[in-house]
């Protein structure tokens, strides 16, 4: 069975970093949010499990950042924002339990939104927040995997999966203008229409595909393709800079 991991909103969610085309996140409306999305998972099929939330770090409900989960191995990042940094031992405590574990280490910073994997290649954003030692680091753990890596620079959005969303195995949703598509070489590209900007953040769940509720023509021309949309509204996520691949941490 696929298995999720999770992390609730914490009460300082307020708090949370928040980039130049976010809004301070109200608190208890993401709860609400963030329950309607883990009943998503679970009616998907996920078993879920949840890590404790902990009032001390705002964003720690973004647990998609703290770890890369390749083949049967985890791999726990060192996130970009160093306010960040202290996520990752609680998250490691818990994937130690079904995992072996490995670490990116200084200088090196990756965060997990940065790493999108479609098949065998692992597209990897050179962002804000993941930098060239992070991905070397993360090209030599994965390097028995049999894994083509392709580091991709990421303008303008926080990291490479807030601007490419995967919405099925060989189909991305881009963000015009946040990565050279030539990159994407092989995938199948679908664009986010212009005054969604922004707005359009995916997981693909079995043989549907979770959509942010507040771009409806993006998630149109998804559908189109032939797999049904579930809408779903987390305005709050969205403030703060997340999107719906950020809130759980995925084994399929
Ligand atoms: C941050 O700035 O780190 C958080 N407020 C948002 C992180 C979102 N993470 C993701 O999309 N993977």
């Amino acid at each position: 069975m696929a298995s999720a991991w999770v992390r609730p909103v914490p009460e300082t969610f307020d708090q949370a970093i928040v980039g130049k085309h976010g809004r301070v996140p109200q608190v208890a409306l993401a709860r609400r949010q963030h329950s309607e999305y883990v009943s998503r998972l679970v009616e998907a099929g996920f078993d879920v499990e949840t890590i404790p939330a902990d009032d001390r770090l705002p964003d720690c409900v973004f647990v998609e950042d703290t770890a890369v989960l390749v083949g049967s191995r985890g791999i726990m990042t060192r996130p970009g924002a160093p306010a960040r940094r202290p996520e990752v031992e609680s998250v490691a405590a818990l994937l130690g339990d079904h995992f072996p574990l490995t670490s990116i280490v200084a200088p090196g910073t990756l965060d997990g939104g940065d790493v999108m994997m479609m098949g065998d290649t692992m597209y990897v954003g050179r962002s804000q927040r993941t930098n060239e030692s992070g991905i070397e680091q993360l090209a030599e753990l994965v390097s028995d995997q049999g894994m083509r890596l392709v580091p991709v620079d990421v303008a303008g959005v926080l990291h490479l999966k807030s601007g490419v969303l995967p919405v099925d195995a060989e189909t991305v949703v881009v963000t015009p203008g946040t990565v050279d598509e030539d990159l994407l070489d092989g995938l199948r590209i679908v664009h986010e229409e212009e005054t969604e900007r922004h707005m359009f953040s995916a997981l693909p769940l079995g043989d549907t595909v979770l959509v942010t509720s507040n771009a409806p023509l993006t998630a149109r021309r998804v559908e189109s393709l032939g797999r049904p949309v579930v809408p779903i509204d987390v305005s709050e996520i969205l403030a703060a800079d997340g999107g719906l691949t950020c809130l759980s941490i995925i084994q399929r």
